[in-house]
């Protein structure tokens, strides 16, 4: 078992880089008592991060519905009959809107969505002026597009994106199970292409969808393994929607749940581990376990992208509770 988790993130040339964490290991830490995982998580997260200090995004979804991809868990896929209305681009203006009130509710991150498979020429322009108008206020950005290629990302890069988010979902043994319109190598791919252009990786995954202890551990490793690993690494529970293949899905385990993000702080110790998608069907319980856990960042704001999350009272009561504040209550 690898515990000199730190020493092992020394940036290394990747063609004599050894493999930072085997499957074996991610699934053996998975297995630890719960006290004994927990602990450990909590000692890597106070080594780095102030354990009572929480990130907050806000979503938005610029562009929904009438995707391309068939994406087994999404209610925004073409493929499936879930309601969600394909719908046309949002204005700047609304953008604009959006951004600067969630900047007063207290997010640092905006975070704009897109139902694409990937973005046309034309839609960069767009999402290129969205992006600096955002950061025009002071927010940070993030951009989840789907696919990229080398001129798209040179274009975010230039508008001045600071993160791109780009999930690997699950691990590459599962992921045939989930989408057949596109390869794991493809969102490998794009990853590899955003971080080439310099700016910051946010990718995770999604547990929940029915895979086993080594796939959710397979993921954990793909992501661990990434040279350097993502500095933002969403954990989404999955949302069963109606419609979707998942939607009669049987429910994870919350406590395997806890333990996924324990993981994913013990292998990467430095990156913002995001408890994202499911909170609002999450007792306060079970995400104060997440936030001892490890996890340190939320998406914040009662909608994620077409479905909802819990409102900002609920939220701001929450990390009260726990005497946890978020970047802008200190600034
Ligand atoms: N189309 C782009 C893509 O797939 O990368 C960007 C938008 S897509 C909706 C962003 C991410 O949302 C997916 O990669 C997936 O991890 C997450 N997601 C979508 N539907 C979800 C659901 N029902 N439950 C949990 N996460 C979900
Ligand atoms: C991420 O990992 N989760 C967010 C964000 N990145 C884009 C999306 C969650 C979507 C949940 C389903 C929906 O609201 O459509
Ligand atoms: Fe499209 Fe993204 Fe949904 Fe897949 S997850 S169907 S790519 S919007």
């Amino acid at each position: 078992m690898n515990t000199q988790t730190i020493a092992f993130h020394t940036p290394v040339k990747k063609s004599v880089m050894p493999e930072r964490w085997s499957v074996d290991e991610v699934e053996a830490l998975f297995k630890l008592p719960f006290a004994d995982l927990l602990y450990r998580a909590q000692q890597v997260h106070r080594e780095h991060f102030d354990p009572n200090q929480v990130q907050l995004s806000t979503l938005l979804s610029i562009k929904t519905g009438g995707c391309s991809e068939d994406c087994g868990y999404c209610p925004q896929s073409a493929f499936h009959s879930t309601g969600v209305e394909d719908r046309k681009m949002l204005e700047l203006d609304a953008v604009v809107a959006a951004a600067r009130a969630a900047q007063q509710a207290g997010a640092d991150r905006f975070c704009m969505g897109a139902a694409w498979r990937e973005p046309s020429q034309a839609d960069m322009l767009s999402v290129v002026d969205m992006v600096k108008a955002v950061r025009g206020l002071g927010m940070e950005t993030c951009a989840t597009l789907g696919m990229l290629n080398d001129e798209q990302t040179e274009q975010l890069r230039e508008a001045g994106l600071d993160y791109y988010n780009h999930n690997l979902d699950t691990s590459p043994e599962f992921y045939g199970d989930i989408i057949s319109t596109r390869d794991y190598q493809d969102r490998l791919d794009t990853l590899e292409r955003v971080r080439r252009a310099g700016m910051h990786v946010c990718s995770g995954g999604i547990v929940g969808m029915g895979e086993d202890l080594t796939q959710r551990a397979g993921l954990v490793a793909q992501l661990a393994n990434m040279n350097p690993y993502p500095e933002s690494v969403p954990i989404n529970n999955l949302v069963k929607v109606e419609g979707t293949p998942l939607a009669e899905q049987a429910d994870l385990d919350p406590l395997d749940f806890v333990r996924t993000i324990a993981v994913a702080r013990i292998t990467m110790p430095t990156a913002r581990v995001r408890l994202s998608a499911g909170r609002q069907q999450m007792s306060d319980a079970i995400q104060a376990l997440c936030f001892l856990a490890g996890a340190n960042s939320i998406f914040y704001g009662e909608q994620l992208l077409t479905t909802g999350n819990p409102d900002v009272q609920r939220d701001r009561a929450l990390l009260d509770k726990l005497g946890m504040y978020a970047f802008a209550d200190k600034s």
